[in-house]
């Protein structure tokens, strides 16, 4: 039985998974699936996740949903390393920022993510009525992908607005690093809001965002340095995770001018 993760390669919320399963070096079954064949839609995957969304993870053939609440659970069963505070408030600071980033980070790195790769990938070549299609199957994300369109994506407006979450989530970061001493988010200890944090972070800086902390926030990039040195990272980032590495003809500079 033991550990399985249903995941896809580029979902950032698969990461956070997949770096907390790194962190505490437990050993898991891959089931990776694919958007573009609708993996994440079918009968069978709705009946362990009825949102149709990845990640789920199967502990002992039970499945858990959420990549949050993946995290936690998996760091109440296996405890060592702890990736949480010892103390009530130490915990309850750590579940404001959990909530913060599933909040603001989390849907804000979806905006550039979808316009600049995803919706040309997986959509503008498909018909209007296949798009409708897929969209109506959604159990969760019909008005996101509604909102996107097929061919027009999100507007400036809502891509500036992403672009400034993004930066305040940055300066956050920034602040705590800054105020705690560091070297982690909460202070001494690297928590579970380093680990859901870095797969944004990441994605951001992939597609050429890092221009938004680099400049003026020393404590936000020397986390992230420090974030990349750890072994979590590259087994997180397997091979062909980055969206770089996949689909770099959709970020090329030039295509600047829709973000
Ligand atoms: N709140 C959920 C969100 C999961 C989610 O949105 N997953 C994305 C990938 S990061 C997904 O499966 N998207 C499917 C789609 O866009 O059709 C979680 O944190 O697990």
């Amino acid at each position: 039985m033991g550990l399985e993760l249903y995941h896809s390669d580029h979902s950032t919320c698969s990461q956070k998974v997949r770096i907390c399963l790194a962190e505490k070096g437990l050993e898991w079954e891959s089931h990776v699936l694919h958007f573009a064949t609708g993996d994440h839609l079918t009968p069978e995957y709705l009946k362990l996740n009825p949102n149709g969304v990845v990640p789920t993870l199967i502990h002992d053939g039970e499945p858990v949903i959420e990549s949050s609440v993946i995290v936690e659970y998996l760091d109440e069963i296996y405890p060592d390393p702890p990736l949480s505070p010892s103390d009530a408030l130490g915990r309850a600071r750590l579940r404001s920022w959990m909530r913060y980033m599933e909040e603001v980070p989390t849907p804000a790195v979806r905006v550039p993510s979808f316009n600049r790769v995803f919706r040309p990938l997986r959509y503008e070549n498909a018909s209007e009525e296949e798009f409708q299609a897929r969209v109506e199957k959604m159990p969760l994300r019909k008005a996101f992908y509604r909102r996107m369109g097929r061919i027009d994506g999100f507007s400036t407006e809502e891509v500036d607005n992403a672009l400034a979450q993004i930066r305040q989530t940055t300066e956050r970061i920034d602040a705590s690093v800054r105020d705690t001493r560091g070297p982690w988010i909460m202070g001494a200890q690297y928590t579970l809001i380093d680990a859901t944090l870095t797969p944004l972070i990441q994605r951001m800086a992939d597609m050429s965002y890092g221009r938004l902390w680099e400049d003026d926030l020393p404590e936000m990039t020397a986390w992230f340095a420090r974030i990349k040195a750890r072994p979590s990272f590259d087994v997180a980032f397997y091979a062909n995770t980055n969206l770089s590495e996949k689909y770099g003809e959709y970020l090329a500079p030039e295509d600047e001018s829709d973000d």
